[in-house]
């Protein structure tokens, strides 16, 4: 049994082999100016802050061969999986669909669609297209988890209230146990990610635990340190 440090409560995973490490959305599309969440009017440099933290995470779990998950938010060009209802949204400068400095916005394939260079996936490491704000809508997360043998996620990436808390509620609810993890989420609302995680932990875990980057990789490492003394 692995034992982590947590809120609102020390959080167990059985196995190493039993953790997905779930990356949301670090997309140059949210991250950088030219993207679709500069086109909303966010201030989009504030979500760098969590990208050593989370380099640290991904190359932890790189070090001990664990899985790793990304996601991206994106759409066909055609935009056939993308609702009306989401391109009419936000009443921003740019929508989705529209071409901006990056490419064409929020489109899968387009250079601003891309996730960051610093966390790019290395061959193996599962990639998920999702047309929804939850990675379990319309995508084939479910299973691919399901013939991993995974049960318990720690979930990062931004934005901490929108896609990040989507996937958390719907990994809850079917049945996973999950970790928010605390510096390795970010929000263009600073308050937006202290309630989001207040929620989470909140009311004996209702959604599930937070922690931090050094408690899990303290955690893991000794884990598998464990494992190959014995
Ligand atoms: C948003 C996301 N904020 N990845 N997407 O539209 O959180």
């Amino acid at each position: 049994m692995i034992t982590i440090p947590a809120q609102p409560y020390d959080y167990e995973i059985p196995d190493l082999s039993q953790v997905a490490l779930v990356i949301i959305d670090m997309q140059r599309d949210f991250m950088e100016p030219g993207g679709f969440g500069d086109a909303l009017g966010n201030d989009v440099p504030r979500l760098q802050t969590i990208v050593p933290t989370l380099k640290a995470l991904l190359e932890g779990f790189r070090r001990l061969s664990l899985t790793i998950v990304h996601t991206l938010e994106c759409h066909q060009p055609d935009l056939s999986d993308c609702p009306p209802s989401k391109i009419k949204r936000g009443k921003g400068t740019l929508t989705i669909g529209d071409q901006g400095p990056m490419g064409r916005i929020l489109i899968k394939g387009e250079p601003g669609n891309g996730i960051i260079p610093e966390l790019a996936p290395l061959p193996g490491e599962t990639v998920i297209y999702k047309p929804g704000k939850g990675a379990f809508y319309a995508t084939p997360l479910q299973s691919i988890l399901q013939e991993k043998g995974i049960t318990h996620l720690l979930i990062t990436g931004v934005t901490t209230e929108v896609c990040v808390q989507t996937t958390m509620r719907e990994a809850n609810d079917r049945g996973y146990e999950c970790v928010m993890v605390e510096d390795a989420t970010e929000s263009y609302f600073p308050e937006f990610k202290t309630s989001t995680l207040e929620m989470v932990r909140a009311q004996g875990g209702i959604v599930g635990w937070t922690a931090s980057v050094a408690d899990i990789l303290q955690a893991l490492e000794q884990t598998a340190q464990r494992a190959i003394a014995t």
